[in-house]
């Protein structure tokens, strides 16, 4: 075969191949949008999201595809919630506590002892002041696409047995590194000490930190419980998470497929929501066969009017009163 007739050839096998392999790639024409998650497998907002991108693919036909990245493997939380705002990550999966850091609006859903359980919260949130709360943090960078359950926080210790508000006064509390947070343990009269999530386990062998707060199935997913065997139910905080898209990713779907991903986005919240409720039991579960002990607080009252000046200092700010207002007049009974 003469050479220009093998070049042919080769290069009709390869547009053979190339066109193959057009047949088999989804109809994409945008690259695949990473989606930054903290949590490992089997976490409920992990099975949730996967489900969710899986439900998208296959609704938009393949135009949209989205990459789930858990274990917070593209970065930690304080640096992906900036990243999403600038649009260098397309979607993630959040806490409010860190997202408020961006919106300070946001503040007011997760100030202490607001709700007493989270029928109060997603009441509110899958209403008129979910909707309010979606075009606040719509202008300040992300679009939410569902609110998730990021349950109820407690406070736990590796030495200390907490029972009652004194009982903090001078521990090292590990927290996120948000206003909230860090006011709410100095509060207390203890000393809040801001550590990413994935290092927190590593704070507690180092002997960093003395107790950190977060919710039953994170103190089990993270190993947490491994070292700090006394959990005290306060409960202080019922916040919601949500499942947010970059404002600048957004603005570059086509407005069908922008229907498609929020109906997919909360049809992904309510699974969560669910397979959250399980979760909460099997974690607890889990703490007492490990030795974890449980302390519940006698009475709130202490520690509500310990809170007085961070409720009074949103209390005031026009950026938050409005919400607050609102949340106390329908999220409490
Ligand atoms: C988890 C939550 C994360 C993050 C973490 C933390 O429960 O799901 O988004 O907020 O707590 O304490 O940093």
């Amino acid at each position: 075969m003469k050479l220009c007739h093998r070049l042919a050839l080769a290069a009709s096998v390869l547009l053979v191949q190339v066109a193959a392999s057009h047949a088999q790639a989804p109809q994409t024409s945008n690259a695949p949008l990473r989606l930054w998650n903290i949590h490992p497998d089997g976490y409920p907002v992990t099975v949730a999201l996967n489900s969710f991108a899986q439900d998208v693919k296959k609704i938009t036909d393949g135009r949209v595809v989205i990459d789930v990245f858990s274990n917070g493997v593209l970065g930690d939380q304080p640096k992906a919630v900036p990243m999403v705002k600038s649009g260098e990550l397309e979607m993630a999966e959040f806490g409010l506590g860190p997202l408020s850091q961006e919106v300070k609006s946001m503040n007011a859903i997760n100030l202490p002892f607001l709700f007493s359980n989270t029928e109060q919260m997603f009441r509110l949130l899958d209403g008129d002041m979910g909707n309010q709360f979606k075009t606040r943090l719509e202008a300040g960078g992300y679009v939410v696409l569902g609110w998730y359950d990021g349950g109820a926080r407690s406070f736990y210790c590796v030495k200390k047995k907490l029972t009652g508000p004194r009982d903090f006064a001078g521990l090292r509390i590990r927290v996120q590194a948000t206003d909230i947070y860090l006011e709410l343990v100095k509060l207390l009269g203890a000393t809040p000490v801001a550590v990413p999530y994935k290092d927190v386990l590593d704070a507690f062998e180092t002997g960093k930190i003395d107790c950190a707060e977060n919710n039953l199935p994170s103190f089990i997913s993270a190993g947490h419980y491994k070292i700090a065997k006394n959990f005290f139910l306060t409960e202080h905080v019922i916040t919601p998470e949500a499942l947010v898209m970059s404002t600048q990713a957004w603005k570059k779907i086509a407005p069908a497929d922008q229907i498609k991903l929020r109906e997919a986005g909360q049809r992904s919240a309510l699974l969560m929501r669910q397979l959250w409720q399980k979760r909460v039991i099997e974690a607890r579960d889990i703490a007492l066969k490990a030795g974890v002990t449980f302390e519940r607080p006698v009475e709130f009252g202490a520690y509500i009017s310990r809170m007085k000046p961070l409720h009074q200092k949103y209390w005031v700010d026009p950026a938050t009163r409005t919400e607050l207002m609102t949340i106390l007049a329908g999220g409490v009974k």
